[in-house]
């Protein structure tokens, strides 16, 4: 068989397929290097700590076209974009017969976001669910203790996994241990003894920290995205002016973030997340220093 004729490999196309993307990403270059307007625009938001090749790859289609020359609409058109990427899970009006289920890294704050979140659903809606906790953590010291704090405050009783048959509350919280492989499958097998024995709905939210640099987030991400996410829960938003490695990592995994966690006061500092609110942030971050 004459060399051409050879079948080609998938190691082969996936060769092809990732040199046509360097083209494209040095096209994108080349092509914005002509319009300095677009240039402009380009490197404000690389200051902001937006993606470079992704804001090339954005607006390169439009050099040549009208917008080329507009800065405003530029502007709109980037931030357009980014909205349109940034998923959120709205609340909605029916929370129950849910165990939400809370992972995540070490000390980022999911005890807290529990207690946050018990509060909410019990007392701070329309509706006031029945709200229980369940403790998952076998093995940090004290966490116990926290939960334990937040649920005679609250007056949310603490239940073990037996209690979850009896079918008696709305929503179960559920907290966890940090990140360690072995914790996952213990989550996993829980979301299993949970689906096999009771009613309940299971709803995974990953909590991470608007803190965290974008290694890490994408870290912690790629060990937990075995799960069936169904939601990003960020942390922390009040201990940082740079939200760009949160926006980043959104864009690149477009996960819905459901709740935002922007203080240490429990149950005040949770705000159910909103684009609106996430861009705002990020654009006005030096106006808040
Ligand atoms: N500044 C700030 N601190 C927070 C936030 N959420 C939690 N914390 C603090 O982070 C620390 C760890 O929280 P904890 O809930 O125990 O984290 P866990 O280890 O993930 O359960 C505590 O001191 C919390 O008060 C937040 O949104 N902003
Ligand atoms: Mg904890």
């Amino acid at each position: 068989m004459k060399n051409k004729d050879k079948p080609v490999t998938v190691e082969e196309i996936q060769l092809l397929r990732n040199e046509i993307l360097l083209m494209h990403e040095s096209l994108a270059k080349d092509v914005i290097s002509h319009a300095p307007l677009v240039k402009k625009v380009v490197d404000i938001f690389v200051d902001k700590g937006l993606d470079q090749k992704w804001l090339e790859k954005l607006l390169a289609p439009l050099v040549g076209s009208s917008f080329e020359e507009d800065e405003v609409m530029l502007v709109a058109y980037l931030l357009e974009e980014l909205d349109s990427l940034l998923t959120v899970k709205e609340e909605g009006e029916k929370l129950d017969k849910r165990v939400q289920i809370i992972v995540g890294g070490t000390g980022i704050g999911k005890t807290s976001l529990v207690g946050k979140l018990g509060a909410r659903y019990s007392y701070l809606l329309d509706k006031n669910y029945k709200v229980a906790f369940f403790n998952f953590d076998h093995h940090k010291v004290g966490a116990i203790e926290q939960l334990e704090h937040y649920a005679d405050a609250m007056n949310i009783p603490l239940i073990s996994l037996e209690d979850f048959v009896d079918n008696e509350y709305d929503i179960i919280l559920v907290d966890t241990a940090g990140s360690r492989g072995a914790d996952l499958d213990e989550v996993v097998s829980l979301i299993e003894i949970i689906k096999e024995s009771t009613s309940y709905k299971v709803e995974l939210s990953l909590v991470l920290s608007a803190t965290s640099k974008a290694k890490d987030l994408k870290r912690i991400y790629n060990i937990f995205e075995a799960l069936e996410l169904d939601s990003l829960i960020f942390t922390k938003l009040d201990e940082t002016y740079d939200l760009s490695d949160m926006i980043n990592f959104l864009i690149e995994n477009e996960k819905p973030v459901s709740y935002l966690s922007i203080g240490q006061e429990i149950p005040e500092d949770l705000i159910v997340a909103t684009r609106e609110y996430l861009l705002n942030q990020f654009m006005n971050e030096e106006n808040n220093e």
